[in-house]
């Protein structure tokens, strides 16, 4: 098992999207979980871009290469990754913040909460404060969901969820806050309602809120 999710690590790494998506197909054949693919393989591979980026050992065009080849894998084992219950409910506003172009964890959380049933607004990336407050208002969204992948980023957080008081808007949503540098501390310093580590924590929030509502 551990060789199949190696080959995976360095099919994202090398940006084969073409072998990856074969592999993917062999392992949900034989029975391997799909979450255990996308953690121990896929994810795992793009941390490991992640530090090679870090040390100059791969540069951004190959990185893009991974970063396109893990979207389109995603996409297709999108029917897998999403749970079959469509009971949840509930309209949630999703984007990574502004100055962020990151965006495949922010789609993967968008994905599961579609499969959970939620009925999800796409901001996309680099979203200001004041985009993610009129879509509040437009779509009577009980969540906002919002991704940071950068340091330097995740203050716009913090803007944002300032934006929502001074649209008297705050008592009336949720703020979920998640991306790979936010911690559980920092979403409380910048009074989010909650911090979602992975793409199935944030469906299992976005529920919990759904529920208190
Ligand atoms: Co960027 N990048 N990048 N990059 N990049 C990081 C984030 C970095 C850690 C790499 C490194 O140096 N080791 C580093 C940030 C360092 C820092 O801030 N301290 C970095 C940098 C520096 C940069 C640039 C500045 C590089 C440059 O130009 N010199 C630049 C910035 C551009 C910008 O945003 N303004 C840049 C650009 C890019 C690419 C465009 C090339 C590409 C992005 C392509 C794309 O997203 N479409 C890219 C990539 C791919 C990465 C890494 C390698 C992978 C990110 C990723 O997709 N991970 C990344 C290193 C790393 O993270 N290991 C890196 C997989 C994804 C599934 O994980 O998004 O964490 P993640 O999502 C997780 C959880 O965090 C959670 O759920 C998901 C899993 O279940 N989650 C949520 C995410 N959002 C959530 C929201 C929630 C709840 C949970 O609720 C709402």
């Amino acid at each position: 098992m551990d060789d199949l999710f190696n080959e995976m690590k360095n099919l994202v790494i090398a940006g084969n999207g073409a072998e990856l998506i074969k592999r993917v197909s062999n392992a949900r054949e034989k029975g391997i979980a799909a979450k255990d693919i996308l953690f121990k393989g896929l994810i795992a591979g793009m941390d490991i871009v992640g530090q090679r980026m870090k040390s100059g050992e791969m540069f951004i065009p190959e990185v893009l290469l991974s970063a396109r080849t893990m979207q389109a894998v995603i996409d297709a084992m999108g029917p897998y990754l999403t749970e079959k219950d469509l009971s949840a409910g509930g309209i949630i506003v999703i984007g990574t913040v502004e100055g962020d172009l990151h965006d495949i964890g922010k789609n993967l959380v968008a994905l599961m909460l579609k499969g959970a049933g939620f009925k999800v607004i796409d901001l996309g990336v680099d979203v200001k404060p004041n985009v993610f407050v009129e879509a509040v208002k437009t779509h009577k969204a009980q969540i906002i969901g919002m991704s940071a992948l950068l340091t330097t980023t995740i203050v716009k957080m913090k803007e944002t969820i300032m934006a929502l008081e001074t649209a008297g808007l705050r008592h009336k949503v949720k703020v979920m806050a998640g991306g790979a540098p936010v911690t559980q501390n920092l979403a409380d310093d910048f009074g989010a309602d909650a911090y979602g580590n992975s793409a199935p924590m944030a469906v299992e929030i976005a529920k919990r809120f759904i529920a208190t509502d």
